[in-house]
């Protein structure tokens, strides 16, 4: 008989939907969106949908695996958690904790994926990974300029007469940001789209800019130049609550209107109108990630924060510098599950440079990994530097629910539980403020088990497995009980499924931000030159003339419309392909019509796809999608660079120059 139960999206993904999920005969038929969660309003993407032909797809792991002579070879859990257990206290006690690496992402987002974290600190501490390929050099920024990246809460967007979407792909991968955009903009909001791409979030625009890849700081300025030409800003912010305008306003002189409109590619009259349009308050200035993963990244960030604070939108309904919302994360006892303070050695790479960090480590070196919750062989820059890192390793431990391209070069591969197969809470610190309950639906298929069993196990053998010795539900209470004192509790959140966590819906309010001085900071004191600079790309035809002769497009390798990532290609029907999207001034300068093969290359590597002309993009722009595994053509990652962005915490994938040319055969 058929059982419909609440349930929650694990993904990573701006939207963390409450689920409705339908159970027959102890499997996963149907996945829908709740209609009494408040931001997910009984819709749900095809991701979420596709949930359900992912966990029980014939293709998940079901069984321990070692790589025994070249091929992998089904082992028993014992035998696999014996030898693993052996091999890190082995190298722990010839060369020391962090000759062990821990490679992970954020693919699962309920609270009990915490439990690594704590497993390597009582280890004794291993090489971990700092900044983020995501979103780092974005968040960075606003720990300078606000002393931390806190977003409105959705609803505040209502009291917006102007919204600037920024760089973000809403309709494609923040669907209820999206709804929240149509229906505001019925009540005579005003919604204006800057992006190189005119996608689908373009359409539902007023106005549409377009600019040159990596140039939105330089515009954020140019906008700023007009606004104190006109006389706009806000002064009493401004003499306030501010530190280090004069640095923002001699910076802003030391460039020409004209110059701006050159770099940016964006019109004067267009730059004058934009200033006008935030002096009209209040306006929410809505950020993506995609523009911050250049090497400018930071200051692109930073100088649209200026923007915001200039003209007096920040801490007022409807204003805002929406980027992330870390009120969230920040809501549960992360230390508590984590414990941090019981490592006893530490070393770090960027997550940017692990594949640099792997193979130039010494004293000691990085002799195993562990990859959990990531699969870096698709998603991290530099893939051929990576699979060169991962394959150098001695011993590579994976564990994930399916054989992913990472988890091939692995000597054991360990199957991974999926949310279904699990209780555990959900939360995203981007968008909304809801923490979302996933009870236990179905029994992982074969002998899948869930991360937290498996880190159990592990600790037993290596003798802390008493710091291990609590069941999820204590575990859940563990990383809840900070929420505690405000009413928020595990029952709570089990019974209602879905509990909104205690934040400030309008960040900043108080106009007490928590930066060194208390206010907003144009000039970062957490910064040793903390001024904000109007730096460029680092691939560009300004910054590298030589290099954008030899490569002359802008690649851009954006999130996938069906796919979170690379987790959901292999589920499509018929099979996906490398989709090489280009702008019809490529096209035209390269003789290119739809469905062309063709080759994209830079010194870094080369990928094949076949042409797709985008009915309006900025000239000279190139995007192929990110996450296709190399069994569909390969991850575009053969293209991008690992450098770090500005601030050292972000990543540059989008900074990224291409040449493109047709194949007459592929
Ligand atoms: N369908 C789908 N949704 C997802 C995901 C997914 O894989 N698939 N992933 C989730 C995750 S982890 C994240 S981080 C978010 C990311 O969400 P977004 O930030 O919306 O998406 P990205 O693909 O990172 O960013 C791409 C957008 O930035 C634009 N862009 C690129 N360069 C520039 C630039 O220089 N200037 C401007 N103004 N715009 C630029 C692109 O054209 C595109 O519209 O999405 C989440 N949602
Ligand atoms: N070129 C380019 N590259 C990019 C991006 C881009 O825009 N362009 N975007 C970047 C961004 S924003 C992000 S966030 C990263 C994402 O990078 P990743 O998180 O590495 O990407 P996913 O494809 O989601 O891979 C996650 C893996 O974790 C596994 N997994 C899921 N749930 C669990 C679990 O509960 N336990 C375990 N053990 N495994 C699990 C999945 O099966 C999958 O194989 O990619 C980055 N890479
Ligand atoms: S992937 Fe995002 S939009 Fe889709 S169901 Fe999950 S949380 Fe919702
Ligand atoms: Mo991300």
């Amino acid at each position: 008989m058929a059982t419909v139960h609440h349930s929650a999206c694990p993904l990573n993904c701006w939207d963390s939907c409450g689920f409705l999920v339908t159970v027959e005969d102890g499997k996963v038929t149907k996945v829908e969106g709740n209609p009494e969660h408040p931001i997910t309003q009984g819709k749900i993407c095809g991701r979420g949908r596709m949930l359900e032909n992912r966990t029980n797809s014939e293709d998940r792991l079901l069984y321990p695996l070692k790589k025994i002579g070249g091929s992998f070879q089904r082992i028993s859990w014992k035998q696999a958690l014996d030898e693993i257990a052996e091999k890190l206290a082995f190298y722990k006690e010839s060369l020391g904790s962090t000759s062990v690496l821990h490679s992970h992402d954020y693919a699962n987002s309920g609270l009990l994926s915490n439990l690594d974290s704590r497993f390597f600190n009582l280890y004794g501490g291993v090489t971990e990974l700092t900044g983020s390929i995501c979103w780092g050099a974005g968040i960075e920024a606003q720990n300078w300029d606000f002393g931390d990246a806190y977003s409105h809460a959705p609803e505040d967007l209502a009291n917006s007469k102007h919204v600037v979407i920024w760089g973000r792909n809403v309709a494609r991968t923040n669907m209820h940001l999206f709804q929240n955009l149509q229906a505001v903009k019925k009540n005579g909001t005003k919604i204006y789209v800057i992006d190189p791409i005119y996608n689908a979030t373009a359409k539902l625009a007023n106005e549409y800019i377009s600019i040159k890849p990596g140039f939105d700081g330089l515009l954020a300025a140019g906008i700023m130049k007009e606004l104190l030409r006109l006389n706009l800003q806000d002064e009493e912010f401004l003499a306030n609550y501010t530190v280090g305008f004069q640095h923002l306003k001699a910076l802003l002189d030391s460039v020409t209107l004209e110059y701006i409109s050159e770099v940016t590619e964006v019109s004067a009259d267009v730059i004058t109108h934009l200033a006008e349009i935030y002096a009209d308050r209040p306006v929410s200035t809505i950020m993506g990630l995609g523009m911050q993963r250049y090497e400018n990244g930071g200051n692109t960030i930073r100088l649209l924060d200026a923007l915001a604070a200039v003209s007096g939108n920040i801490g007022i309904p409807g204003g805002g510098a929406n980027y992330a919302n870390k009120q969230v994360g920040q809501s549960f006892a992360y230390n508590e599950m984590a414990l941090p303070e019981r490592k006893t050695a530490a070393r770090s790479f960027t997550m940017m440079r692990q594949a640099e960090g792997i193979l130039s480590a010494i004293d000691p070196e990085i002799k195993m990994g562990i990859v959990t919750c990531g699969n870096p062989l698709t998603q991290v820059p530099d893939t051929n530097k990576v699979k060169e890192a991962f394959s150098s390793l001695e011993t590579l431990v994976v564990i994930d629910q399916y054989m992913t391209d990472t988890a091939v070069l692995a000597d054991y591969v360990l199957p991974a539980a999926t949310a279904f197969e699990v209780e555990d809470v959900y939360y995203s610190s981007m968008y909304h403020h809801y923490v979302n309950h996933g009870p236990k639906l179905v029994e992982p298929p074969g002998e899948a088990k869930p991360d937290a069993w498996i880190w159990a196990e592990l600790a037993n053998r290596l003798g802390f497995g008493e710091e291990f010795n609590f069941t999820r539900e204590e575990f859940m209470k563990m990383g809840l009980s900070s929420l505690a004192e405000k009413g928020i509790t595990l029952e709570k959140i089990r019974t209602e499924k879905f509990a909104e966590l205690p934040v400030d819906k309008i960040p900043w309010a108080d106009r007490n931000f928590k930066t060194p001085s208390g206010k907003y900071e144009f000039t970062a004191s957490a910064a040793p030159d903390g001024k904000v600079k109007l730096s460029l790309p680092s691939e560009s035809k300004w910054t590298n003339p030589a290099l954008a002769e030899k490569y002359p497009y802008s690649l851009l390798t954006i999130h996938p419309l069906r796919s979170n990532h690379s987790q959901h290609f292999h589920l499509f029907q018929p099979e996906p392909y490398v989709k090489v999207e280009i702008a019809s001034s490529v096209a035209a300068e390269k003789g290119l019509k739809e469905q062309d093969h063709v080759r994209v290359w830079n010194d870094r590597g080369e990928i094949h796809g076949k042409v797709a002309v985008l009915k309006a993009a900025h000239p000279g722009t190139v995007n192929i999608d990110e996450g296709l595994s190399a069994r569909f053509g390969g991850s575009v990652n053969q293209l991008t660079s690992s450098r770090e962005s500005d601030n050292g915490l972000g990543s540059t994938l989008y900074d990224c120059l291409v040449n493109i040319e047709k194949l007459e055969k592929d």
